[in-house]
């Protein structure tokens, strides 16, 4: 299995909930290690930049709205098959029909506040990270 990178962020459901902790150590239950981490109040231009593929959907306004109603954690995660390992371990987008274990069932409140985005591909992943990090703080 090759070693990869993936992004990830902790939503302001969660870091409301005060559940940052928690999550970090499902996580690493799963075999990520959090290689960059930062805690920051996304702005408005920033969430509509990067939801801009969702820019056409019904929710995006919402969504952005949500992406900005508090701090956010964001994260490079490490391992192998990251990308997949922590789709996995995120869950159904919609909590209802997330495995048992999965982050978004343990903790989601519901389809827009479910408290985690992760990279769905190694391609997005690249283009995500570097949205928010500088390579320098990303240390493996
Ligand atoms: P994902 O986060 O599981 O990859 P996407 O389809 O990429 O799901 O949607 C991005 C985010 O938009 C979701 O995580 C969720 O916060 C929000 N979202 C997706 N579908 C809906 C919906 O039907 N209603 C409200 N919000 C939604
Ligand atoms: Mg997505």
């Amino acid at each position: 299995m090759a070693t990869e990178r993936t992004f990830s962020i902790i939503k302001p459901d969660a870091t409301r909930r005060n559940l940052t902790g928690k999550i970090n150590a499902v996580l690493e239950a799963a075999g990520l290690r959090i290689v960059a981490q930062k805690r920051i109040q996304m702005t408005q231009a920033q969430a509509e930049s990067f939801y801009g593929v969702h820019a056409a959907r019904p929710f995006f306004r919402d969504l952005v709205s949500f992406m900005i109603s508090g701090p956010v954690v964001v994260q490079v995660l490490e391992g192998d098959n990251a990308v997949a390992r922590n789709r996995d371990v995120m869950g159904a987008t919609n909590p209802s029909s997330a495995a048992e274990g999965t982050i978004r069932k343990l903790f989601a409140e519901n389809i827009e506040a479910n408290s985690v985005h992760g990279s769905d591909s190694a391609e997005n992943a690249a283009t995500e990270m570097a949205f928010f990090f500088a390579a320098t703080e990303i240390v493996g």
